[in-house]
């Protein structure tokens, strides 16, 4: 390869990825006017999300935890990158190859995008306007990279040849230029777009949320050095499957109960504040992706609805025995009606921690159900409530693979000391939570190596519901030693030690942790 064709290759691919970059950019411009969800890239991550196999699924939450999205799209973008610098060589060498494999990309983009859960044909239309884009800024690229057709060989008119070079590496990187100031161009707006339409930031900062009738504690919770008893909102883990979280403004939200029920209901803000009461229920949720001693747990004040009260003026039918809960952005939960209806604390969330629910965490409405894993009953940006059967319906974790029901197992975490810290010898608070929602914890006991078990002092709130601050002072001698921890449920059950992974429902297993006494 001489060092002009090579040169000549690299421009191609260059051209590649700008043109797909600034296709990339035109659409995330435009799809604000659309929906948020129908821009390119995050049109395909959350196809690639909905069809990822478990083990993928997994590897991402374990090896990026809260950040696999932006790692999701990272990866979205190499490969994007890499097919856009194949499609410029091809351009290059044997055009239209290049247009055609922008143009097959933008198919499947917009197909990605007009098939996602809530989407209609409009949402194909920001991914295709893109590709035309990114097909014309590739096109023109391409034609900056080709020597004119010249009728003079160039072995007879060098010094032609090279001034041609030379202009030609001009036009290229002027139009280069061009394109890539689109690309920013592009993506600002698009930044800044979103500012402006369907943002439910400013919404959200109007919205009251209502005073609860009841009180949930009356002593001051104590607190251990990095647990707090309420997990505040900012430090509250977060799991969805949203690559761009849903905007619902609360105005526009509404509530469809529907299916097996006797009268369907659909009911507003307005109305869901006029007809009930709001309570507060301190309520630990759970993650079932949550491994032993890991932290997709978290504990609120949540304020809201009962959704028994709710139900109960539907009227569901006497063989129903699920509610398929589905979220603005076509996420779904099957939750059994029994928890719904059994007295528990089930309700329709407004509030979290006395503030309007975050948005990530599924602003302005969302059900928090005690004792079940969020998978199967912690439905964010809730909008729809169908009364449907087991044997019936199906949600969108129990299609791959995760169990149809998921109460949560009793469960205990080791938070201090950390793991593998050295500590001085003499006295040690060892101290961390334990869960076992609808159960309550009548005790935590710890071990040392192979030692006894041994009763720590339990801190008060003690609720069914939330989690139980425990801490144990420990009387540490010199060397390397091992603390394990187990719950006992409030039915006296002690939490299993059998280890189990947390497909299909639920990590078990005593939370042990290594630590170095230093003499
Ligand atoms: N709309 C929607 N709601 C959802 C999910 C989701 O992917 N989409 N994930 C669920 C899961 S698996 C869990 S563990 C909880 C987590 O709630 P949080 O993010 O507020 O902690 O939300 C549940 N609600
Ligand atoms: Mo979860």
């Amino acid at each position: 390869m001489s060092s002009t064709s090579r040169q000549g290759a690299a421009a191609a691919a260059l051209a590649g990825i700008l043109g797909a970059a600034l296709g990339v950019g035109v659409g995330y411009l435009l799809a604000p006017l659309v929906d948020r969800g129908s821009a390119p890239l995050t049109a395909v991550g959350g196809a690639v999300i909905d069809r990822a196999p478990e083990g993928a699924r997994e590897f991402a939450i374990s090896t990026f935890g809260t950040s696999d999205k932006p790692a999701l799209l990272v990866l979205i973008a190499l490969i994007m990158a890499v097919l856009a610098a194949c499609a410029g060589l091809a351009e290059y060498r044997r055009s239209p190859a290049g247009l055609v494999l922008f143009a097959l990309i933008g198919i499947a983009g917009a197909i990605a995008a007009a098939t996602r859960p809530t989407a209609d044909i409009a949402w194909a239309v920001p991914t295709l306007l893109g590709v035309a884009v990114g097909m014309a800024a590739l096109r023109g690229l391409i034609r900056r990279i080709q020597p004119r057709t010249d009728p003079v060989p160039r072995a007879a008119a060098p010094g032609i040849g090279r001034s041609n070079d030379v202009a030609g590496r001009r036009r290229f990187l002027l139009g280069a230029g061009a394109v890539g100031g689109g690309v920013l161009v592009t993506g600002l707006g698009g930044v800044a777009l979103r500012r402006s339409v369907g943002d439910v930031r400013a919404d959200r900062a109007a919205f009251d949320v209502p005073t609860a009738t009841n009180s949930v504690t009356s002593a001051a919770p104590g607190t251990l050095p990095g647990t707090p008893f309420i997990t505040p909102n900012a430090d509250f883990y977060r799991i969805d499957t949203a690559l761009t979280v849903p905007q619902v403004d609360s105005e526009r939200w509404s509530l469809r109960i529907h299916g097996m029920v006797e009268r369907e209901i659909r009911i507003d803000l307005a109305q869901l504040r006029r007809e009930n009461t709001a309570f507060d229920a301190i309520v630990t949720l759970t993650c079932v992706s949550n491994s032993v001693g890991g932290d997709l747990v978290g504990n609120a004040r949540w304020t809201g609805y009962r959704l028994r009260d709710l139900l109960a003026a539907a009227g569901p039918a006497t063989d129903a025995d699920m509610v398929l809960s589905t979220s603005a952005d076509g996420w779904t939960a099957g939750t059994p009606l029994a928890a719904l209806t059994d007295g528990r604390d089930a309700m329709l969330a407004v509030g979290m921690n006395g503030e309007p629910l975050p948005i990530e965490h599924g602003y302005p409405v969302r059900m928090v159900v005690p004792g079940l894993y969020g998978y199967v009953s912690a439905t964010k940006w809730v909008v729809s409530l169908e009364v449907t059967r087991f044997d019936r319906a199906q949600a969108y974790w129990t299609t791959l693979g995760w169990a149809e029901k998921g109460p949560i197992k009793t469960s205990s975490r080791i938070d201090v000391p950390r793991p593998n810290s050295s500590v001085s010898t003499g006295s040690v608070t060892v101290g961390g939570v334990a869960w076992a929602q609808g159960r309550g914890i009548s005790a935590v006991q710890v071990r040392v190596d192979d030692g006894p078990w041994q009763d720590t002092e339990l801190i008060d709130p003690d609720l069914v519901d939330a989690w139980r601050l425990w801490k144990w002072e420990w009387d540490a001698e010199p060397g390397r030693h091992q603390l394990t921890v187990r719950a006992i449920d409030g039915e006296g059950n002690p939490q299993t030690e059998a280890q189990e992974p947390s497909v299909p429902d639920g990590a078990s297993g005593l939370d042990t942790i290594g630590v170095t006494v230093r003499s």
